[in-house]
Formats: C-alpha cells, sequence, structure tokens
C-alpha cells in the first residue's frame, strides 16, 4: 500500500532517521545477491548521480535525481544501477514525501555507515528535476584512462589530487560485473566492509595484467581473485597521487577522516545551499546505535 503524503506534512530528523533505518535493513535482504549486501550498489548510485557536476557551468549533482530518465538511465557508465533504483523506489513507495536525490544520496550515506566506514555528514534539500536537467553522457570517469583524465574529470567537479584518492578508496567496497562495465572482480577480500585495504594491497600486491578477453584490468599475482582497474593502479604510479595512497595505506584513521569530508562534500555538489533544510549537515544513527 502505498503511503499518502500528508498535506503540510514537514519532515524532521527524526523522519529521515527512519528512511535511513529501512535503507540499512535493506542492505541485508540481498542473500545471494553479490557478497551478501545491496550496500555497495546503492553507494555507487549515490556517487553517479552526484558526480554529474560541472563546476563551471553548475549544472548535474544530485540535486534533480537525473538518472531516473533516459538516456541518463541508459549511460554506459551507469549499467546496472537500475539495480540500485528499483531497491529504492520500495523506501521511495514508503516515505513519499523524499526526493529521489535525498533518498539517493541518504543511500550512499547509510552504505558507508553501515558497512563500518566514517559517518558522513548528510542533510536534506533536493528536489525531484526533470529529464531536461539531465547531463550529457561522458561525465564520470572512465576506467581505463590515466592520470590526466582522473584530473580532468574530477578537477571539474571540483576535487583536488588529495580528494580523488580519497575517494578512489570506495573501492575498498563492492566488485565489478563483467555484465555491467565489461570489468570482474572485488578489490579486496572484504567488499563489504569499509577499510583502507583498497590502498594497503595497491602497494603490497604485486599486480600484473589479467589474461582474458575482458577489458585490461590488473589482477593480484598471488590468489588471482582480486582486481585493480588502470585508473586505481594510476594512484600508484602518479608522483602526487602516490603521495596521498601511501598515507591512507599507512593510517586509516586519516582515511576515514578525509574520505567522510569529501563524499559529504560529493553527494551535496549541485544543490544550491538555499535549498538545504539545515544550515549544518547532520550526522544520521547507524542501527546498531539505536535501541530498534
Ligand atoms: Fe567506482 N567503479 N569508479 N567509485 N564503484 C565500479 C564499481 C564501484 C570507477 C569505475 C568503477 C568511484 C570512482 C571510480 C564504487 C564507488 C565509487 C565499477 C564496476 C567501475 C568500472 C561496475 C560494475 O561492473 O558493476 C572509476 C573509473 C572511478 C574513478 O576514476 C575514480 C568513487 C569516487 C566511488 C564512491 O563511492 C565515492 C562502488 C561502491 C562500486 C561497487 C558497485 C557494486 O555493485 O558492487
Amino acid at each position: 500500500q502505498v503511503a499518502k503524503v500528508k498535506a503540510n506534512f514537514v519532515p524532521t530528523k527524526e523522519d529521515y532517521q527512519k528512511v535511513y533505518n529501512k535503507i540499512a535493513e535493506l542492505f541485508d535482504e540481498a542473500g545471494e545477491y553479490d557478497d551478501g549486501s545491496y550496500g555497495p550498489v546503492i553507494l555507487r548510485l549515490a556517487w553517479h548521480s552526484s558526480g554529474t557536476y560541472d563546476k563551471d557551468t553548475k549544472t548535474g549533482g544530485s540535486n534533480y535525481a537525473t538518472m531516473r530518465f533516459e538516456p541518463e538511465s541508459l549511460h554506459g557508465a551507469n549499467a546496472g544501477l537500475n539495480v540500485a533504483r528499483d531497491l529504492m523506489e520500495k523506501i521511495k513507495q514508503e516515505f513519499p514525501w523524499i526526493t529521489y536525490g535525498d533518498l539517493w544520496t541518504l543511500g550512499g550515506v547509510a552504505a558507508v555507515q553501515e558497512m563500518s566506514g566514517p559517518k558522513i555528514p548528510w542533510r536534506p534539500g533536493r528536489i525531484d528535476g526533470h529529464a531536461e536537467h539531465a547531463t550529457p553522457d561522458g561525465r564520470l570517469p572512465d576506467a581505463s584512462q590515466g592520470g590526466d583524465h582522473l584530473r580532468n574529470i574530477f578537477g571539474r567537479m571540483g576535487f583536488n589530487d588529495q580528494e580523488i584518492v580519497a575517494l578512489s578508496g570506495a573501492h575498498a567496497l563492492g566488485r565489478c560485473h563483467s555484465s555491467r562495465s565489461g570489468y570482474e572482480g572485488p578489490w579486496t577480500f572484504s567488499p563489504t566492509t569499509m577499510t583502507n585495504d583498497f590502498f594497503k594491497l595497491l602497494f603490497d600486491e604485486k599486480w600484473v595484467w589479467k589474461k582474458w578477453s575482458g577489458p585490461k584490468q590488473y589482477e593480484d599475482k598471488k590468489t588471482k581473485t582480486l582486481m585493480m582497474l588502470p585508473t586505481d593502479y594510476v594512484l600508484t604510479q602518479d608522483k602526487s597521487f602516490r603521495k596521498y595512497a601511501r598515507a591512507y595505506a599507512d593510517s586509516n584513521e586519516l582515511f576515514f577522516k578525509d574520505f567522510s569530508a569529501v563524499v559529504a562534500r560529493l553527494f551535496e555538489l549541485g544543490v544550491p545551499t538555499e535549498q538545504f533544510v539545515a544550515p549544518e549537515p547532520w550526522i544520521m544513527k547507524n542501527l546498531d546505535e539505536q535501541d530498534t
């Protein structure tokens, strides 16, 4: 049954916490799907809905949740994210008052926090837009490219080298699917727990080209079970990137601190400040911090 939005209903932080809780409970309903959690794919939805931002034209970003519409839903980079959008649609039916942009980014926050990551400050205020707010294809990173491409793509969003490296640490979570991106496999041995293992493995393992007919990707020489994308590996090859990657490999605490700050900013890209309900972002509670 679809709940009706009551007239003049002004949701409070507690109402958003209820949505957070439902999303968090949903992660564990994954059963045999991937590594037993929907968390990673929902984080990817939040990131791809935010990462289309262009600071010069102030277009794209999480404000309008335009990935609901074609052709953005069909952009190559978004292959497989229909899984995440369909899951979030169930939550939207239960809480029809929340906007899609708020719902998807709150999903990303819940994914990081529930998979043992740092708190991600977040606040509501995004509005549902229309297909004409969608941005052209090609705004998200192409995994086959190198450092210049990363700087172009993330620079357009307003991020520097340190922030590019911190954001890339999200690949501690989840995996590649040959049916979606063409790439295959997880980056770490614990793809549903947020750690700095992505950086540690980059330095500690020997990475060799995987011999297969798929797109060029690395595999770890020892177990051949882990993978790195060309854009991941470049974080150890470029002098400036390497400095930050090394620092995050050496300190999970530093990585969590920087990751939290940069993801909070990522999820607010494209949202005019005056739209935000609260002057300061909120810290949502994890499921295990509540009595429920
Ligand atoms: Fe990513 N990512 N990502 N990524 N990403 C993929 C999966 C996941 C790139 C390419 C890919 C970020 C940055 C980059 C997550 C989070 C984040 C896949 C595999 C590719 C390819 C998709 C599939 O086959 O299902 C590239 C390139 C970059 C870059 O250039 C830096 C960032 C910034 C984030 C973030 O969340 C902040 C997550 C999570 C996944 C795992 C999804 C899943 O289904 O599992």
